[in-house]
């Protein structure tokens, strides 16, 4: 179907233009298989899966932070240790997700460094705040529901551990996804004092989670390419309108709204017309200026560097382990 790669102009390649290897790529990602660590792949191929599952990791590491935010704050015992199992489930998406980005040759002390150093991202949702218990409904409804919406389509991306790391993510975050519902539907049958806390959590919370799928298509840069090697299998702008078509029925069984005036079912392209997300603000959220970007980076420099003796002291024993097994053989 995309039977092109980009140029380093953007543009992208025709067959003609690509060399016998690269037709042959192609030709595998055309006829839908798997692409594996040891197969020869196009340069190109292996910085966008870094850059794409190297930036997924840090999300799921970075968001851990405005949800842990809550766990000692957790209105009962047992939302408190679902609240718990859901950050730890984070955590366990960054490794695999990290893991997976290793198989194309970069260290995950690297990319973590670049992240620190703001040369890689993470999703821009996290530099939002998590101001009440409800946002933390809204977080698992809007933002795993945001994810989910990704993740499920990626599971058929074309390089086989990023794939296989999506199959064992959405199984859990379809749980995530439930107990941040489950939080809304609580909150949203609550008290009138409870449900004005769950539409304000909807009102400051729905367009940063349209921001997740990214720019529209027609400014998205990587788009063309992505879907031509089929890392990526949806565009943005499909994943954002179908996200906008699950979550709205949602919303009216909560009896919350959806802050935006122009949302109206249109019977003709069988979906949602629905107001773009302020742009401006989602490149400020990526140039740095979000409301929490600073502290977001600030407590992942702290955590690496408090665990720095540890991490060292793990690469001892391994080294140490790995010197006796030679020496014993
Ligand atoms: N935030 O050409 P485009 C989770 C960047 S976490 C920040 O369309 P692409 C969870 C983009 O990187 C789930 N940056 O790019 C965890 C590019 O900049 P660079 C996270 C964004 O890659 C804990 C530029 O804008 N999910 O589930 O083709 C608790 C142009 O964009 C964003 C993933 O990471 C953004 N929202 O498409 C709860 C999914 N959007 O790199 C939940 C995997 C765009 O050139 N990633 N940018 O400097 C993807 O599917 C794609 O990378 C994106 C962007 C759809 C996000």
């Amino acid at each position: 179907m995309y039977a092109q790669m980009v140029k380093s102009t953007g543009t992208l390649k025709t067959r003609e233009e690509m060399d016998e290897r690269e037709r042959a790529f192609q030709d595998r990602i055309d006829a839908g298989e798997k692409i594996e660590p040891q197969d020869w792949m196009p340069e190109g191929y292996r910085k966008t899966l870094i850059r794409q599952i190297g930036q997924h990791a840090h999300s799921e590491i970075v968001g851990q932070l405005p949800e842990g935010n809550w766990i000692t704050r957790a209105p009962t015992l047992e939302r408190k240790a679902i609240l718990l199992a859901k950050v730890q489930d984070e955590a366990g998406h960054g490794l695999y997700l990290y893991c997976a980005a290793e198989t194309l040759g970069v260290s995950r002390d690297e990319m973590t460094e670049k992240l620190h150093d703001g040369k890689m991202k993470y999703s821009s949702i996290f530099n939002y705040p998590t101001l009440t218990w409800a946002d933390i409904g809204a977080v698992g409804w809007l933002v795993d529901g945001a994810a989910i919406m990704n993740q499920v389509a990626l599971q058929r991306t074309s390089y086989g551990p990023y794939s296989r790391a999506m199959v064992r993510i959405c199984k859990e975050e379809s749980f995530h996804q439930r107990q941040g519902y489950s939080i809304m539907m609580t909150m949203a049958a609550g008290t009138p004092e409870q449900k004005r806390m769950a539409q304000d959590a909807l009102d400051r919370l729905w367009y940063p989670s349209l921001m997740m799928f990214g720019p529209s298509d027609k400014d998205s840069v990587h788009s063309a390419q992505s879907m031509a090697w089929k890392i990526k299998v949806s565009t943005n702008d499909e994943l954002r309108q179908k996200f906008v078509d699950q979550t709205v029925p949602q919303a009216e069984y909560l009896g919350l709204t959806i802050p935006d005036e122009k949302l109206d079912w249109n019977e003709a392209k069988g979906g949602y017309d629905f107001s773009e997300p302020d742009w401006q603000e989602f490149h400020d959220v990526l140039a740095g200026n979000g409301p929490c970007n600073a502290d977001r980076m600030s407590a992942r420099r702290t955590a690496w560097e408090d665990g720095a003796w540890y991490r060292d002291g793990l690469v001892a024993h391994a080294n140490k382990r790995a010197a006796q097994r030679m020496a014993a053989e």
